[in-house]
């Protein structure tokens, strides 16, 4: 799952997708790198994050898949939390919605349901503008698969069918680094709840705090790294800003994972 960034505080490519063309083009280039799903997101939800309104939301992600929808091969998913955005981005050809706060705004779990589309459940502790300041748990693993659980379980009582649920353990939604790696060690407990994986940690501080704090611009060959071991505990899909050297990499693990 390639990332495309329609924000214009994003930290990792400082906002210079904004222009829809940009936005194509960069896209497109996933796609030739190997991209299986692109993933459109219009709201920062990088720590500290400010929320914006759904028009602003709409405003930058709609005219990008209206487009994309017409010239890429593959999916189209959009992270958002807000019902109207999931709304009028399937509308407008997206196929997927990928949600960090797990369907849980009002009205998000019904308008999902009736949009028909795969549905990826984050987990998240606190919400982007605070979730880092301090975050706990008695036991990390345990915590996130129990809301995992129950979110599915919620889902599919408001009619969502399970084959449609991905799950995600929310690398750092509110974890601390320790949180994080906890997770990843033992992302294969998270397997026993019969969904696809979703795993997200492409350029995060996890990968700058294990490498010395280095910049954004310097943490591919730790985000590919972690996304090997991801794949070997049996994520499904990985989200990624660099997709030609995550798609090699993934590639060899999944291979080894899948040998006798
Ligand atoms: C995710 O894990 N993450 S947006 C801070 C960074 C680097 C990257 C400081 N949407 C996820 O990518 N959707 C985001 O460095 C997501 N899983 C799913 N399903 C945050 C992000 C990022 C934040």
């Amino acid at each position: 799952m390639g990332i495309l960034n329609l924000t214009p505080d994003s930290f990792s490519d400082g906002g210079r997708f904004l222009d829809p063309e940009t936005g194509l083009r960069h896209a497109l280039g996933m796609v030739q790198e190997g991209a299986a799903i692109i993933d459109i997101g219009g709201e920062s939800t990088r720590p500290g994050a400010q929320t914006v309104s759904a028009e602003e939301e709409l405003d930058r992600v709609i005219p990008v898949i209206e487009r994309l929808a017409q010239e890429i091969p593959v999916p189209i998913s959009i992270d958002t939390n807000k019902p109207e955005v999931m709304h009028e981005a399937v509308a407008a050809g997206a196929g997927l919605i990928n949600d960090v706060m797990a369907l849980q705004a009002p009205r998000a779990v019904e308008t999902a349901a009736e949009l028909q589309v795969p549905v990826c459940l984050m987990h998240m502790q606190g919400e982007p503008r605070t979730m880092q300041r301090e975050p706990r748990y008695e036991d990390v693993v345990t915590e996130v698969r129990g809301f995992l659980a129950e979110r599915v379980a919620v889902c599919e009582s408001a009619g969502i069918r399970r084959d449609r649920l991905l799950l995600d353990p929310g690398f750092g939604f509110g974890k601390t680094l320790g949180h994080n790696l906890s997770l990843l060690k033992h992302l294969e407990s998270l397997e026993s709840l019969g969904l696809p994986l979703l795993v997200g940690i492409s350029r995060k501080s996890m990968i700058g705090s294990l490498l010395d704090g280095v910049p954004v611009d310097r943490r591919v060959v730790g985000s590919v790294a972690a996304a090997v071991v991801a794949v070997m505990q049996g994520a499904a899909i990985i989200r990624v800003h660099d997709v030609a050297e995550t798609v090699e990499a993934v590639k060899v693990a999944a291979a080894v994972r899948r040998a006798d």
